[in-house]
């Protein structure tokens, strides 16, 4: 069975606390909740990663090597900063989908850059919970093909 690793960024533990109409009102663990139901449904095994720590989400996909076939990764504010977080998706190589529960397209001037999405096979943002989802169908997608 095809292995991904969820990790979510700094801030994304208090989804639902304040905010609710950017985020939704749903929190973290109604999130970690519905991605592990799509998963089941789409036969996959996940497992979760959230830190508030750009060391430790780089200790994270480190540790992904060889044990993980891919990564859906929402950074959070660090997208916007961290090349440390791009270098590491890049020195390990697992195919990597970059998700952003509101559509940063809509947002500030400083949320237009990313860092990670060079590093990584597709970004969907906009979607909220979904595109966590719709990032693991592309990379069940990406391992049949090859
Ligand atoms: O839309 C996304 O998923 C983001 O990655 C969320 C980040 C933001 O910095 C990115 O630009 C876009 C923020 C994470 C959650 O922040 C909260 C703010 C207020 C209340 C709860 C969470």
């Amino acid at each position: 069975m095809m292995k991904i690793l969820v990790i979510n960024g700094p801030n994304i533990n208090m989804l639902g606390i304040r905010e609710p109409e950017i985020y939704g009102k749903a929190t973290y663990s109604n999130l970690v909740e519905y991605v592990e139901k799509a998963a089941s449904r789409l036969n996959v095994e996940v497992a979760f990663f959230q830190s508030n720590h750009e060391g430790s989400m780089v200790d994270a996909i480190q540790e992904a090597y060889g044990k993980f076939d891919g990564i859906v990764i929402n950074p959070a504010a660090y997208t916007h900063t961290s090349v440390a977080l791009l270098d590491a998706l890049k020195s390990v190589g697992i195919p990597s989908v970059e998700v952003h529960i509101s559509d940063v397209r809509q947002r500030e001037d400083f949320r237009q850059v990313s860092f990670v999405r060079d590093a990584c096979v597709a970004t969907i943002m906009g979607k909220g919970f979904d595109g966590y989802v719709e990032a693991m169908e592309v990379l069940r997608g990406k391992q049949k093909e090859s």
